[in-house]
């Protein structure tokens, strides 16, 4: 074997299904007898991905407050801090899914600058098959604004395996009309069909890009000023709160969690707000290891528990992500009101961190032109 690390990226838009492929890839390589390291990005602190991939036990770094494009030195230190302390055969990462031109801002630079050290794959960019028959046209049904559109048709353009994910929620029918769509407006990547969280269909995927190094082609074009504007227009929050039954009687967290995901998304409907993913864990104690994680990823879809708690619980940490398209001060006052309306069921809600905002104009540190 190389003494390359192999660097695996696995992009695609907001709630398509990247975490729970890069916990299933870890999974499945270490398996076979390899090390494997996680770098998860995202654009705000206190993470729901990286709390699940550390109660998978993997080694894992957080790059927050910025995108690996934006922060590729940060992207290079967490790189060398998993090599430091496990040295990784590979390392698999996950961009913040708002993001695309990742090729010439991470891919590139990373195999010019440090090609003696990172074997890079082929970009895998994941999809959720009902949000991506809505944006190729193939079905109506509750969209992004035209620029969101123009990010999530770019993170297309740019892969170089294409997956369809949670092919169990569409019908054989739609699943071949949107593949035959992707294989002719995409025609320089691989397209594969997959079920990440039920484990269907991974292993021609996982091989492929564990075993190919990433093929060279043309640099995509982008317009910036577009691809800033469309990032501007979803709002992003995170929350963590303290969460206390006040007589001291134990409750359902997993019930408690889909409460909160229900009200929340009643909320945001009332807004008009198109949720991108909304993604909460409810710790039992600190170790992070008991969780409840539930996850909604359109407005018009049922929020579902991914992890569920066994046991009771009187208090716990609450960790929310939200992501959707309207001002972050619409998110704020929606996670408020619903952490308020805890009240009634005897819960109070402290809260710790609190954070929301809209991502700044992506500025890479490098670009590499082909
Ligand atoms: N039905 C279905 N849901 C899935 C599948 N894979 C992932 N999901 C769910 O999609 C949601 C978003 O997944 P996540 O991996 O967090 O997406 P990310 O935002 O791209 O990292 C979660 O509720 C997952 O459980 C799948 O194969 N089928
Ligand atoms: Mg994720």
């Amino acid at each position: 074997m190389s003494s390359r690390a192999k660097y695996i990226m696995i992009g695609g838009f907001l709630g398509a299904g990247k975490t729970t492929s890069v916990i299933r890839l870890a999974r499945y390589l270490s398996d076979q007898g390899q090390r494997v390291g996680i770098i998860m990005n995202d654009q705000g602190a206190g993470l729901v991905d990286t709390a699940l991939a550390e109660a998978n036990q993997f080694p894992t770094e957080e790059i927050s407050g910025g995108c690996f494009c934006c922060r590729f030195n940060s992207l290079i230190e967490a790189a060398q801090h998993l090599t430091d302390d496990t040295r990784p055969d590979v390392i698999i990462s996950e961009p913040v899914g708002s993001c695309t031109d990742l090729v010439a801002t991470v891919s590139l630079p990373l195999q010019q600058i440090y090609g003696e050290q990172y074997d890079i794959a082929p970009l895998s960019v994941v999809v959720d098959p009902i949000r991506a028959r809505r944006v190729l046209g193939l079905d109506t049904g509750k969209k992004f604004s035209p620029n969101v559109i123009y990010i999530y048709k770019k993170q297309l353009e740019e892969a170089g395996v294409i997956i369809i994910n949670k092919t169990d929620l569409v019908s054989a029918e739609e699943l071949q009309e949107l593949s035959d769509a992707l294989e002719k407006n995409y025609p320089r990547a691989k397209v594969v069909r997959v079920a990440a969280r039920h484990g269907h269909n991974l292993s021609t995927w996982f091989d492929h890009v564990a075993s190919t190094s990433m093929a060279a082609a043309p640099t995509m074009e982008v317009d910036y000023q577009l691809y800033g504007e469309g990032e501007a227009l979803l709002g992003w929050l995170n929350v963590t709160a303290q969460l206390e039954e006040l007589d001291g009687n134990e409750v359902d967290g997993n019930a408690l969690l889909q409460h909160i995901a229900a009200e929340l998304r009643s909320q945001l409907a009332a807004q008009g707000a198109e949720i991108a993913h909304l993604k909460m864990i409810l710790s039992a104690d600190p170790s992070g290891l008991e969780l409840a994680a539930i996850n909604c990823t359109r407005t018009d879809a049922q929020p579902e528990l991914s992890h569920t708690l066994a046991d009771p619980i009187d208090s716990g940490e609450l960790l929310i992500n939200l992501r959707a398209e309207a001002a972050p001060e619409v998110l704020d006052a929606a996670v408020s009101a619903a952490l308020a309306g805890l009240k009634t069921q005897n819960i109070q809600s402290r809260t710790t961190h609190s954070e929301h905002f809209r991502p700044g104009q992506p500025v890479p540190t490098h670009r590499v032109v082909v």
